[in-house]
């Protein structure tokens, strides 16, 4: 459905096989070198959500080929199935027409905890402005989806399960959005994953 001008949700996209798969990925990539780290914002704060990134490095307020905020290892690279399913996820989104020049080259994965949110931000650290897929595994949340101007209201509260889709592209590319909830227990038991995991699908620009 679509929540904001081309900003599309589609629930249960992922069948339990591909959650499964995806979430053995997520846990491998997640393995040092360049694995699992905290972000530490240049306020001197801290994101509850910790992160890997395959591609290029996302640090606060940009990309590198260095896991600069961790431990300094080239970032593993982006795998071809993840392009694959980016441009699957368009053409379910908005038809064939739009997967056609998407090049995927990031994957930005947040590991949230029972306790762990994240503020509302915009991402304008692309240079392209190519929509956002993100998929989402475990716990479910409540993700807000807010306004291109402000970082409050008006906003609409989605929720957000396992194997769900969602596409930011056009005017809702750089809305501001965030996660103020995880409502922990409510994943698939069968995935064995206390918490939520977030994969987003990105277009460098670079
Ligand atoms: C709208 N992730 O990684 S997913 C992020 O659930 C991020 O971890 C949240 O915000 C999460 O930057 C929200 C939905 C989402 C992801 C990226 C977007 C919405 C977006 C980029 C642009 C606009
Ligand atoms: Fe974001």
């Amino acid at each position: 459905s679509e929540i904001a001008p081309d900003a599309v949700h589609v629930p249960d996209w992922l069948d339990a096989r591909e959650q499964r798969e995806l979430l053995d990925d997520c846990r491998a990539w997640s393995r040092p070198p360049a694995g699992l780290r905290t972000v530490r914002t240049p306020g001197g704060g801290t994101m509850t959500a910790r992160q890997v990134c395959l591609g290029w490095h996302w640090y606060p307020y940009g990309y590198a080929r260095t896991v600069v905020d961790g431990d300094g290892a080239p970032v593993k690279p982006f795998p071809r199935r993840l392009g694959e399913l980016g441009r699957r996820a368009l053409t379910d989104a908005f038809g064939a027409h739009a997967a056609r020049d998407a090049a995927y080259d990031i994957a930005l994965v947040n590991f949230y905890d029972a306790d762990a949110r994240m503020g509302m931000h915009r991402d304008s650290d692309e240079k392209s402005h190519a929509p956002v897929v993100s998929l989402s595994l475990g716990d479910s949340c409540v993700f807000r989806f807010g306004n291109t101007a402000t970082r409050t209201r008006p906003y609409t509260d989605v929720e957000l399960r396992s194997g769900d889709l969602f596409v930011f592209g056009g005017p809702s590319r750089l809305a501001y959005h965030g996660v103020p909830r995880v409502h922990a227990g409510t994943g698939p038991s069968e995935l064995g994953l206390s918490g939520r995991l977030n994969i987003t699908l990105r277009v460098s620009g670079l």
